[in-house]
């Protein structure tokens, strides 16, 4: 029988066949989760912030390298009456892309209590993406590029990537460079 831990894990379907991938995506309420997933799926953009509900789930197809991969893209919320349920929603992730807000230094020091998080659930040795979202509220921006560096050092993070979901700065970059992370952690 599976065992629990197995059950979400990649497989592959035959020698071509595709990749099914875990994607979850982390970080404080209103940094712009849904926003980052909704620019990249659907070409889109809300102004007005309704926070997730538990999760979204979302499914994108994308080639890479000659192999397809299924990328099942776990939009959590970030409001803290659903972190009871993390457990359940980190389960067999395969990379995470872990998020701020540049203009919210308090979601900039919030990261390293999701990076605990994944140390707790035993995630830190997959493949990781820091993201500092909404490039394009220049005047508001709080964090520097320095700053996101020392924390990066200090995690052990090596990508990271500063995004717009408004103007789309940035967001295919986040997908594509996850699925090459994946591809070659699965090497
Ligand atoms: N200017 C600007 N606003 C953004 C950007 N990304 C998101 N927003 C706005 O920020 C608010 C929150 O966005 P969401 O995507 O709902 O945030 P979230 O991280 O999914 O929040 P939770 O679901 O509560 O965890 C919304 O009003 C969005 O329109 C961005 O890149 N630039
Ligand atoms: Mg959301």
């Amino acid at each position: 029988m599976q065992n629990e831990k197995d059950e979400y894990k990649v497989h592959v379907k035959g020698e071509t066949g595709e990749v099914v991938c875990k994607i979850i995506i982390i970080g404080d309420g209103g940094v712009g989760k849904t926003s980052l997933l909704r620019k990249y799926i659907k070409n889109q953009f809300e102004t007005d912030y309704l926070p997730t509900v538990g999760v979204n789930i979302s499914k994108q197809n994308v080639h890479h390298k000659g192999k397809d991969y299924n990328l099942l893209i776990w939009d959590l919320a970030g409001q803290p009456q659903f972190f009871l349920l993390h457990k359940v929603y980190y389960n067999g992730a395969n990379a995470v892309i872990i998020m701020f807000d540049l203009t919210q230094s308090a979601s900039f020091t919030n990261i390293k209590n999701w990076h605990k998080e994944l140390v707790k659930y035993n995630l830190k040795d997959i493949p990781i993406i820091l993201v500092g979202n909404k490039t394009d509220l220049k005047k508001e921006r709080k964090i520097i590029k320095p700053m996101a560096d020392s924390l990066m050092e200090q995690l052990d993070i090596s990508v990271y990537f500063e995004t717009s979901a408004l103007d789309g700065n940035h967001v295919n970059a986040v997908f594509e460079k996850i699925t090459e992370m994946i591809a070659e952690n699965r090497k």
